[in-house]
């Protein structure tokens, strides 16, 4: 005879969200956020677009090669780099450069990456922290890795790894999820639904509603912010990685944005874009929301802004000038960084290479 069993399958997904796209806020902001850090964030996302549209222009004068575009993540890179401890540890995708730039890493750096220079992935200043990684998903799984070696040693150091909607369709990403639930590891995964994967629309991406309920299959807590409120998404992340500090677990964060410039410089997004679509996006993200609602509580003021847009064009120029005058490195380095010991076939390359360029092995 057949029997029922009772399953309560009901979940819920908040979805998170303080300063509203008419400028307005939703009071009072998370204990978190003082008037000192909303100011900060700002300058950095200010600093951080001025430096995206140089980058650009970089490579539309074949001074750089193909560059991702971060127009629109600003908000939300610029939150997790501010609520990351120096000790954790971010496992990047190809878009952070906010929170690249906020962990130390030089915006020369990041230049010298997508001038395809192998000195722009070996930090400086923050050596523990992953290099780009532009293979979709495999980022989650080396995040998972290293927050395991975390949780064994004990130390109360966290891993943040990012993605975008897009990489929430492959196995790694689910893989890491899962192993991240069942291991309760320290590990806070966001991903930063900016609603394209290249040409392909994030309803065409998955069925389910949100990308965040994905948590739910794997036990541990997900959560939806609006990437494009600074002030949730910091928020969320920090709440995240004290669960982290504390032994409770991983927590899946799907920041909702827009990617406001093309996939990359290679990529001309009109031709699968609505117009319409990227205009309405271009009123509410986040750096605008920020500068708004900073001058609606006289926190922030034209003069101000004018004296900051100055000084970030000085630190861009800097930057790329010191990018622009970096000796090329000697051909053989694209061996260096990957591997301790060189398998065989790359070091038959290697010393190819080597004796054809007449360096000395
Ligand atoms: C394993 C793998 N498959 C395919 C690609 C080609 N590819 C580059 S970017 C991209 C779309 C990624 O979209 P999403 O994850 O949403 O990130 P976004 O670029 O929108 O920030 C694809 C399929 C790749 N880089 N790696």
């Amino acid at each position: 005879m057949q029997s029922t069993i009772q399953c309560n399958y009901a979940f819920n997904i908040p979805g998170i969200r303080y300063l509203l796209p008419d400028n307005s806020a939703q009071s009072p902001l998370p204990e978190t956020i003082s008037d000192e850090l909303l100011i900060r964030a700002y300058q950095h996302m200010r600093l951080i677009r001025i430096f995206d549209q140089k980058a650009i222009a970089l490579q539309r004068t074949g001074q750089l090669g193909t560059y991702p575009s971060c127009q629109g993540h600003e908000g939300v890179n610029t939150a997790i780099g501010l609520a990351m401890h120096p000790d954790d540890v971010f496992v990047p995708y190809y878009r952070d450069q906010a929170t690249l730039n906020l962990r130390g890493v030089k915006l020369s750096e990041i230049l010298r990456y997508w001038g395809g220079d192998e000195r722009g992935s070996n930090y400086k200043n923050c050596p523990q922290d992953l290099p780009n990684c532009v293979p979709i998903a495999t980022q989650f799984c080396h995040a998972a890795g290293i927050a395991s070696a975390q949780k064994i040693k004990g130390n109360k150091q966290a891993t943040v790894v990012t993605g975008g909607d897009g990489s929430t369709s492959k196995g790694d990403f689910l893989e890491a999820l899962n192993l991240a639930g069942a291991w309760h590891l320290p590990l806070v995964l966001v991903v930063i639904n900016n609603q394209w994967a290249i040409s392909t629309p994030r309803k065409a991406q998955c069925n389910a509603t949100t990308l965040a309920q994905k948590a739910i299959g794997a036990g541990i807590p997900g959560v939806v912010v609006d990437g494009d409120d600074f002030t949730a998404v910091y928020d969320q992340v920090h709440k995240a990685l004290q669960r982290a500090y504390l032994g409770k677990g991983p927590t899946l964060i799907e920041a909702i944005t827009y990617r406001l410039g093309d996939h990359t410089t290679a990529d001309d997004a009109t031709r699968y874009r609505a117009r319409e679509e990227v205009e309405n996006a271009w009123k509410t993200e986040s750096v605008t929301r920020l500068l708004n609602y900073l001058k609606i509580r006289e926190l922030w003021s034209e003069e101000r802004e004018q004296q900051w847009r100055v000084t970030c064009k000085e630190t861009v120029d800097v930057e790329v000038k010191d990018y622009l005058n970096t000796p090329p490195d000697k051909p053989t380095a694209m061996f260096e960084h990957l591997y301790e010991t060189l398998p065989r076939a790359y070091l038959a390359q290697y010393e190819e290479l080597a004796v054809s360029t007449r360096e000395d092995l």
